[in-house]
């Protein structure tokens, strides 16, 4: 009975539309310790916590300030966190720790890097870290001055890198936001000049975001050289933010990752004046000219397919856009002969 009431009454809350994305944080467990009898060992275990998979966090790098003449730095025992995901176990995990950093007379630091290495073609996949878990346990030896007093474990100099090298620790938190990729099939050999990203934030203000930041799969960057405007593309009441980017840099990213045809997902990234990471994705279908069923093959099925769509023009029923080869909103002979220029070509 309580259980049923204490639900109603969180469901009479209306969720959010999108949540924000927590941002990961770092945690010494103890968070103060009393320095005990000289001689004894004393263990600061360091977790990271609210790992969310979707920031594709590969390293985290942090110090951890400690009185010299209280503790001498002992072991370091490698974590069990960032070892569940290490890209299928290809290459593991790799760890720096400098035990002993004098920053003054009195303060030592001791600094750590924990990293996933990339698979063995330098490339991450999913699954990335998520959740929660010790990264490094460091251990000290009480020394005879620091007897009987307390200290704070605290954790300074703090990096958190995506796979893109972003530093994650220089945000205050993050935002999902939505976004819709134009064209929906990407001609990979079009000679159309941009990809069109309309990216709006449930949560925050378009107006605030960085421009020159976002980045498409953390190498391709908005074209400078390309309009962006706010405005309201899908209508739908939230302000969205244009921006474009060189749709040669799109392709040749999709086909240097081996891809001709089929749904490729395309992971933006940027921030805001305000410190919000921002984060979304779009799928698009890409496709080679003619292969307009996206099978790799150019075949009578792909000519079948531009003649049922062929007079139509955007809007019509009869409209496919996939076989709109020259990308100029209506499906006509101009069209058709790619496809037959095409014929027989394997991709
Ligand atoms: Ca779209
Ligand atoms: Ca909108
Ligand atoms: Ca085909
Ligand atoms: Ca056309």
């Amino acid at each position: 009975m309580l259980f049923i009431s204490m639900f109603m009454a969180f469901s009479i809350f209306p969720a959010a539309a999108t949540p924000s994305l927590p941002l990961p944080t770092l945690e010494a467990i103890p968070n103060v310790i009393t320095i005990p009898e000289a001689g004894t060992i004393v263990s600061i275990e360091i977790w990271a916590k609210s790992v969310v998979e979707d920031w594709e966090i590969i390293a985290f790098q942090f110090s951890v300030p400690f009185q010299k003449e209280w503790l001498a730095p002992w072991l370091r025992v490698k974590g069990t966190f960032m070892e569940a995901f290490v890209n299928g176990g290809e290459q593991g995990t790799f760890y720096v720790v400098v035990s002993d950093i004098p920053i003054n007379p009195k303060w030592s630091l001791t600094t750590v890097a924990v990293m996933i290495l990339p698979d063995s073609t330098g490339a991450y996949h999913s699954p990335f870290p998520s959740g929660e878990g010790r990264l490094i346990t460091l251990r000290y030896e009480a020394l005879e001055a620091g007897e009987g007093q307390s200290m704070p474990v605290e954790i300074t100099d703090i990096m958190i890198l995506d796979q893109n090298l972003n530093d994650l620790s220089q945000f205050n938190s993050g935002l999902i936001a939505d976004i819709d990729l134009d064209p929906d099939t990407l001609n990979l050999k079009s000679l159309g000049q941009w990809v069109t990203a309309y990216i709006e934030l449930p949560e925050g203000d378009v107006n605030d975001i960085d421009v020159s930041s976002i980045k498409l799969n953390g190498t391709i960057p908005v074209d400078p050289e390309a309009p962006y405007a706010i405005g309201d593309y899908d209508s739908d009441g939230v302000p969205d933010l244009m921006v474009k980017f060189s749709r040669a840099a799109v392709s040749e990213f999709i086909l240097s990752n081996g891809i001709k045809f089929g749904n490729v997902t395309l992971r933006l990234f940027g921030y805001d004046i305000k410190g919000h990471a921002i984060l979304g994705s779009d799928t698009i279908r890409v496709k080679m000219p003619g292969d307009n069923n996206n099978d790799g093959q150019v075949d009578m099925c792909d000519i079948g397919i531009a003649a049922r769509a062929f007079g139509s023009s955007l809007g019509n029923p009869r409209w496919n856009s996939v076989a709109d080869e020259n990308e100029d909103n209506k499906i006509n002979m101009l069209d058709i002969v790619v496809t037959i220029r095409n014929f027989g070509k394997t991709y």
